[in-house]
């Protein structure tokens, strides 16, 4: 993309709205913007991040065997009035009326959805377990919106269900969606840890909140340092296999957040100097509840003597839109944001400090084109200005890589090459700094 012509409306000051780093950087780096309290548009290169993480999620998802489908934001009111929930919910719940004077809801979570699919199409516990997701908005009239889409009303989540015949199968699935999340956190190269979480109005006994640290974090929690040294990625998942001992690797350390929280049991697991106190975000959370929503909704299956057995059922969320904020929260300095490779919107922003030069020119378009044609992400700084002022952007959008193009370099062939992450620079020709890109 040239920048020339790509929408990228960053700002040089400061937004005085914003309270913490993440927000401000979206605002300046053009990513996002304010429609009403909570609810933002996507600018293309906010979206780009928004992608990239779904398909990191969808692509776990996926592997640990759950389907994807797509079911609709807005839900007539008649299954939450089954469930319960119309009236327990609470002003969070946007109520809406339709021409017909139809009671309807814009959806804050899907568990009644997908059971009254269920219950409709699924008849025999042959057909069980079913691992269902969709990758869609929310909304939720959230008190206190607040630092910019990490507590939004309108939010993008990636909520999955599971139905299961028994409690064994449930807890099979619940184990999958486990190993998954740690997966997928960890492919977005944050340290995410599960803790023990109260379940509040989804509901159910066994919840764990996925946790990743920060200062500015809304949840106060405490874990066991061991929590932290651990790389899910290296090892071999097979989710046909018993996933309980990698799970109890986990559940085994003491995890909580402040609501779940025993000091006494939190003393008595750890030596003092393994005990981490912290504030941290929530970036997912899953939760088993059993028949609460399947027993309301009438959803049963027959069973292997014919007899009706109500599902056991889970779900699963992950704040993607949240997962955004999240992570510029763990990679950013003062100048800008640090993007981890697998999640950033362009792999390379080619910066020409004199695209008025022949020469760089020349040379700029050349990087660009080849690296298009290898499939790169490329941003190209192909615009007239002062240096200082390219840097200070690049710096701010956090590219992983930047190759800049100058008139000394550019006679001889030459570019530097700079790594966003390390600061470190190198000067090489240009077919090396674009193997390292490539590589
Ligand atoms: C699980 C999936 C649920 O809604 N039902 C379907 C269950 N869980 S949850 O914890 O309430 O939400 C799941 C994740 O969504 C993110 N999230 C938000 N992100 C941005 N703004 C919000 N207001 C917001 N509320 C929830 C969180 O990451 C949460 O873990």
């Amino acid at each position: 993309m040239r920048l020339s012509e790509y929408f990228l409306p960053t700002l040089k000051e400061n937004p005085s709205e914003a309270q913490i780093a993440s927000h401000r950087l979206m605002l300046r780096a053009g990513m996002i913007r304010q429609s009403s309290a909570g609810i933002y548009s996507w600018l293309p290169l906010g979206e780009r991040v928004l992608k990239k993480i779904s398909e990191i999620v969808r692509s776990e998802q996926n592997i640990a065997g759950a389907q994807e489908m797509l079911m609709p934001t807005i839900q007539p009111a008649d299954i939450w009035k089954e469930s319960g929930r119309y009236d327990a919910y609470g002003p969070e719940l946007l109520r809406i009326r339709d021409r017909h004077n139809r009671d309807m809801l814009y959806g804050p979570t899907n568990e009644e959805q997908i059971t009254e699919i269920i219950r409709s199409c699924v008849k025999s516990y042959r057909d069980l377990p079913k691992l269902l997701y969709h990758i869609q908005w929310k909304f939720r009239d959230e008190v206190r919106p607040r630092f910019g889409i990490m507590r939004g009303r309108e939010f993008l989540m990636k909520d999955c269900y599971s139905f299961d015949f028994n409690y064994g199968a449930a807890r099979r699935s619940y184990n999958k969606m486990f190993v998954a999340y740690l997966r997928t956190f960890a492919r977005m190269g944050l340290t995410a840890i599960p803790m023990r979480a109260k379940s509040g109005p989804i509901g159910g006994d066994m919840s764990h909140e996925f946790i990743i640290m920060a200062d500015t974090g809304e949840s106060q929690v405490f874990c066991h340092a061991d929590c932290f040294d651990y790389n899910v990625l290296e090892e071999l998942v097979d989710y046909q296999s018993d996933l309980e001992p990698l799970v109890s690797r986990w559940t085994d350390l003491y995890a909580a957040t402040d609501e779940q929280h025993d000091s006494s049991e939190f003393e008595r697991s750890v030596p003092p100097d393994k005990r981490c106190e912290a504030r941290g975000i929530e970036v997912g959370h899953i939760f088993y509840f059993g028949t609460k929503y399947s027993e309301a909704m009438g959803a049963f299956v027959s069973g292997p003597d014919g007899g009706r057995v109500t599902m056991e059922m889970g779900s699963y969320g992950i704040g993607v839109s949240r997962l955004v904020g999240a992570i510029i929260e763990a990679n950013h300095d003062d100048d800008g944001i640090i993007w981890p490779d697998s999640v950033a919107p362009f792999r390379v922003g080619v910066v020409n400090l004199k695209p008025e030069d022949q020469k760089c020119n020349v040379l700029g378009g050349e990087v660009y084109e080849k690296l298009r044609t290898n499939g790169i992400d490329t941003l190209y700084e192909d615009r007239e200005g002062r240096a200082g002022v390219k840097f200070a952007n690049m710096d701010l959008i956090g590219l992983p890589w930047q190759l800049i193009i100058g008139p000394r370099g550019a006679a001889g062939g030459r570019v530097e090459l700079k790594s966003r992450k390390t600061g470190q620079r190198d000067e090489l020709s240009m077919e090396d700094a674009i193997k390292r890109v490539i590589a």
